[in-house]
């Protein structure tokens, strides 16, 4: 018998569309807290989504459009401040409930609890956010939904590096071709892909223009039965949203 599967979801931009309103406003508000008047707008907070993390992120904004910022602290210091200050803006404004999370991500969460299937999370973000996130839209129980979070700087390489990945599966003690990664970004495609597990992405207005070459199902987001997905590639069985029936078409 096959084993059952395991689904393996990324955060941002997969359970919930948390870049433009939700980790970009929480940037602008870390900075303006410390009187920098830089602000990462829409088109430029796209660009910079190319490097994943935070902390990642603000060096490379540093590096690349203020060379020669003067500061009173180091570099690194001067990051992860930056960026403590940003993880509790970001939590701040999910707990105002201003993210909800994507169509059909609650349903298909349920529907594979209910069929006793093990869940885990893989993302770079940081673990404070993945909580606030899944407390202030499923409630603080649904973090035991899943049984590994592997979230943020638990692992040296993040996405598009298959690092956090290969964690949660050998934490997991499980084999990629056992389990299904939910993804919305070329950085998580590459990330789940290079792991070994078989990905279905759906897209956000920053990623839709994206190379996805290798996902298995490429949609605009899950679907609901009164409101099915579109389609942008892959064989989606004629069913016109995701649930366990169609990613098990997927399954070895
Ligand atoms: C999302 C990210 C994160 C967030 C910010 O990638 O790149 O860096 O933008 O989170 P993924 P932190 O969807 O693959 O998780 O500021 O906590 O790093
Ligand atoms: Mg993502």
């Amino acid at each position: 018998m096959t084993e059952p599967l395991t689904l393996i979801f990324d955060v941002d931009g997969t359970l919930a569309d948390t870049e433009k309103d939700g980790h970009r406003v929480a940037f602008n508000q870390a900075f303006a807290e410390v009187g920098l008047d830089w602000e990462w707008s829409i088109p430029l907070y796209g660009e910079l989504l190319a490097i994943a993390g935070g902390k990642e992120r603000i060096k490379f904004y540093i590096d690349k459009y203020k060379p020669n910022l003067s500061s009173s602290l180091p570099l690194p210091e001067l990051i992860s401040n930056l960026h403590k200050s940003k993880t509790n803006y970001y939590r701040e404004l999910l707990r105002t409930g201003a993210i909800p999370l994507r169509p059909g991500v609650e349903r298909l969460l349920k529907e594979a609890r209910g069929n006793n299937m093990r869940l885990a999370i893989a993302t770079t973000t940081t673990m404070a956010n993945v909580e606030a996130l899944l407390e202030y839209t499923l409630g603080k129980e649904s973090i035991s939904w899943f049984e590994i979070i592997g979230a943020g700087d638990i692992v040296p390489a993040k996405k598009p590096a298959p690092d956090i990945y290969l964690y949660v599966l050998e934490k997991m003690n499980i084999q990629a071709e056992n389990c299904i990664a939910f993804e919305d970004s070329y950085n998580g495609l590459q990330s789940a892909v290079q792991s070994g597990l078989k990905t279905i992405v759906t897209v956000t207005d920053y990623t839709r223009n994206q190379d996805f070459t290798g996902a298995t199902l490429v949609l605009d987001n899950l679907g609901e039965p009164e409101k099915s997905f579109t389609v942008i590639s892959g064989d989606t069985k004629d069913r016109t949203y995701c649930d366990l029936k169609l990613i098990e078409f997927f399954q070895d």
